[in-house]
């Protein structure tokens, strides 16, 4: 695909359905008694694997008119799949369904593509391997393919060493078949969709700061659930709306849970004009329009306890602050470099194609704003975070930028560059 700048961008967008979310509520929907609707469900590639590992599972699942509607089987309800469950390009299913399996009474293989086969998976093996799990890395690289052979589990107290959504929704799920009671404790606090969504059917779930406890469950119950658009999404036309000239974009219905929202308050730390409106917080997950201008931004200091809630915004970020007067630092953000790719190196190799002063550090970049971008050919390294950042890139260097394997963004965000052309008439 190739991209030109563009003089501004103005108009409104609905960003799609909460990836995270997505997934949550056809796994939990799978494993409840009843029905789950679910409403604005993010129909991206890895939410799709999530639905087709089910569906290989005995799960019905249908798909009609915008609203995914999942009968569950109940929590002891999963049959043995007849062929090996496909996670795709999505780590959150392979990490999170790893927990649902280890205590089933079958045995069953998970693999994904190229990127997820190096994706580190230690991180479930060692905690559910804790709890009694029978769980092993066929080529003993500690990564997919994983062949699960289904044990009866004990509860643990698990430290985990990284703040990892997936690594604790892993514990927690295989916690509601466990023995005894399941606690993790976090380095940092990670997104808690799991800890509201479990809740919302029914398991007993108590979070106190950084740790959770599940109990084990009886039953967990169907529920309608409406997804808000994903902030992960919506930071390519918040980085765009800020650093084009001219531009106004509102973009309409965002998640804007505390344990995703660093990106809100690192944008007010670098002068962004950015307004939140209509927030709501009728539901566990709130939900706001955000409406961003063109604005001077400067650089800042991107460290600590914000990293978990803006960990897939970072590589975006980081070409926001390209544009940025002063220098930013990014750092704590190791976890970066085992995503879809190592976007630390790739956002680093990519940005300093167009001109930037960047540097790689080992955990983080440091980014010297003010140097005008130029157009570039973009390795994305088939990363759907990477691809649409670069197209952002695009539309304000001088000159043609080159997006290879542009189409992986139909992991999350398939309609991303009709979305994106369409704020340029
Ligand atoms: O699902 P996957 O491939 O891991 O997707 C990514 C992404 O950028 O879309 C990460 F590469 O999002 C993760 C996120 O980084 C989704 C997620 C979740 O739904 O629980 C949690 C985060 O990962 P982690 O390892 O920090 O828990």
């Amino acid at each position: 695909m190739k991209l030109t700048k563009v003089s501004h961008l103005r108009g409104e967008v609905t960003v799609p359905g909460d990836k995270s979310i997505s997934h949550r509520s056809v796994m939990f929907g799978s494993i409840a008694k009843g029905t789950t609707e679910i409403h604005n469900f993010l129909e991206g590639a890895d939410c799709l694997s999530t639905i087709s590992c089910f569906q290989k599972m005995g799960v019905e699942i249908e798909n009609k008119n915008g609203i995914v509607t999942v009968h569950g089987n109940g929590l002891r309800g999963l049959k043995a799949p007849d062929i090996v469950l496909d996670c795709g390009n999505s780590g959150t299913t392979t990490r999170l369904i790893s927990g649902i399996l280890a205590p089933q009474n079958f045995d069953v293989t998970l693999t994904g593509d190229e990127s997820i086969q190096k994706r580190p998976m230690r991180r479930i093996i060692e905690p559910l391997s804790m709890m009694g799990a029978d769980i092993k890395s066929i080529n003993g690289n500690d990564c997919a393919p994983l062949r699960i052979c289904g044990k009866p589990l004990a509860g643990i107290h698990y430290h985990s060493k990284v703040a990892s959504a997936q690594v604790k929704s892993s514990i927690l799920l295989a916690g509601l078949y466990a023995h005894g009671e399941t606690t993790v404790t976090e380095p940092k606090l990670s997104r808690n969709h799991t800890e509201l969504m479990l809740k919302f059917f029914g398991a007993d779930v108590r979070a106190n700061g950084t740790t959770v406890t599940v109990r084990p469950a009886r039953e967990l119950f169907g529920n309608k659930i409406h997804v808000p658009g994903d902030i992960s999404s919506s930071v390519y036309f918040v980085a765009a709306g800020l650093i084009i000239p001219n531009s106004e974009i509102l973009i309409k219905n965002v998640g804007i849970n505390p344990t995703r929202d660093g990106l809100i308050r690192v944008c007010k730390a670098m002068g962004a004009d950015l307004t939140l409106l209509n927030e709501n917080y009728d539901y566990s997950e709130p939900t706001a329009d955000l409406l961003v201008r063109t604005s001077s931004l400067k650089g800042t200091v991107i460290e600590g306890d914000i990293i978990p809630t803006m960990i897939d915004e970072l590589p975006t970020v980081a070409l926001m602050a390209c544009f940025a007067e002063g220098t930013t630092i990014i750092r704590d953000a190791a976890e970066l470099k085992v995503k879809e790719s190592n976007r630390i190196a790739i956002m680093v190799q990519n940005l300093k194609a167009m001109g930037a002063d960047v540097e790689e550090t080992e955990d983080g970049m440091i980014i010297h704003g003010g140097k005008p971008l130029h157009g570039a050919v973009i390795d994305t390294k088939k990363d759907h975070r990477i691809a649409m950042t670069f197209a952002v890139a695009a539309m304000a260097a001088e000159g043609e930028t080159e997006i290879l394997d542009a189409d992986c963004v139909n992991i999350s965000y398939p309609a991303f560059y009709r979305d994106l052309e369409n704020l340029t008439k």
